[in-house]
């Protein structure tokens, strides 16, 4: 069985990275379209070293796709997505538009895979904070059972898109040359609210727009998702849990401070550590004595989730401490999307 696969926001940052990851993967591609608006109609990418032109999007850009892989904003995915699934193809979405209904499976291949088989057409990819801190959570969960999650992010700029980074750069060096940083914040915190400020030298504590509630929409997907994902339940009170989001002036691959509890009071960080090192894409870098510990220089470039710092609260028996970083474009979005289709297509689910 071979595919005819379109890419949806092809031209992004993720969308560039998808290529990428398409051509690195098992899935057997007959042919693949670039779409995206008409801004980058006729902008020429590589594919298995084949120049493809990049076309705008229309409902009949679908006909006889098979599959879809989309990261071209929420509002993007919701007009189009349900137009390719009425011409018969499989999507998978890295946009929030359809995470949180019941009918749509939201996985991380590693984690919830099963999942797969109720999809209805449309499969969402999570968000990049929360890929992340299930991988690295979930082979605990498993063996010693999870109660509660406090987790504060350090999240790269590259999550707002390919612009963020670009502001973040021009910033630090208008900073560096002694010039006024204010004039160069068009989109950080987020596009979404009224008000922009400098990463450069900063922290932001928002990432997506605030909410009544207090949360920032970013802390929320990391509570609700993580219970979708580990519980199959958006709601659940099996798990506790809470977030901090937070931008810092890193241009790729997120960091996460994870406080953590467990069921099996006797469980050592040793024991985390075992489990964690044994679980597939994951990468235990822990090693005080040699300085050895995850960091998003490092973490750029690759598929894996590097755990670190794992230690006990002594204060809190089944308490644990650790640092989570990854590859936000990469786990965090073009390749779990692009790994959640090569299960479909292993799982004969396309
Ligand atoms: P374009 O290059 O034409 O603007 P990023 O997340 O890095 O900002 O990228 C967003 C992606 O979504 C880009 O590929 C962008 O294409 C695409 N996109 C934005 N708006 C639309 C739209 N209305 N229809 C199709 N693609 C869109
Ligand atoms: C950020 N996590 O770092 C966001 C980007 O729900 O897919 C991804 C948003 C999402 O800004």
């Amino acid at each position: 069985k071979e595919y005819n696969v379109a890419i949806l926001g092809a031209t992004g940052a993720v969308g560039r990275r998808m290529i990428q990851q398409l051509e690195q993967s098992t899935i057997p591609v007959k042919s693949l379209k670039l779409l995206a608006s008409y801004r980058s109609a006729g902008t020429v990418l590589k594919f298995k070293g084949q120049d493809l032109t990049v076309e705008e999007t229309a409902p009949d850009s679908f006909d006889s796709i098979d599959l879809v892989l989309s990261s071209a904003g929420g509002s993007v995915s919701k007009k189009f997505l349900p137009e390719a699934v009425k011409r018969g193809a499989v999507c998978v979405d890295n946009t929030s538009a359809f995470r949180m209904e019941p009918d749509v499976p939201l996985v991380v291949p590693e984690v919830n895979p099963e999942a797969l088989k109720k999809h209805h057409g449309i499969i969402a990819n999570p968000n990049c904070s929360t890929i992340q801190m299930v991988m690295a959570l979930e082979p605990v969960r498993r063996k010693f059972g999870l109660k509660q999650i406090i987790v504060s992010t350090y999240q790269a700029a590259s999550g707002a898109g390919q612009a963020a980074i670009e502001e973040l750069k021009k910033e630090a060096q208008d900073y560096l040359d002694g010039k006024d940083m204010q004039e160069d914040a068009k989109i950080l915190p987020t596009k979404g609210d009224k008000k922009h400020y400098p990463l450069a030298f900063n922290l932001l504590p928002q990432i997506d727009v605030l909410e009544d509630s207090g949360y920032s929409h970013e802390e929320w997907k990391m509570i609700h998702e993580t219970k979708k994902i580990m519980l199959d339940d958006m709601n659940s009170d099996k798990i506790k849990v809470t977030a901090t989001c937070v931008r810092v002036p890193v241009p790729i691959a997120h960091g996460e401070s994870v406080y953590f509890t467990v069921e099996d009071k006797d469980a050592t960080a040793q024991d985390i550590m075992d489990v964690i090192a044994k679980f597939p894409g994951d990468v235990l870098q822990d090693d005080i004595k040699h300085q050895i510990y995850p960091q998003p220089v490092n973490a750029e470039g690759s598929r894996d989730t590097f755990v670190g710092r794992i230690r006990p609260d002594y204060e809190n028996p089944g308490a644990f401490n650790m640092w989570v970083v990854a590859d936000n474009l990469l786990k965090g979005a073009a390749w779990n999307t692009v790994e959640n289709a090569e299960y479909l297509d292993k799982m004969n689910l396309i």
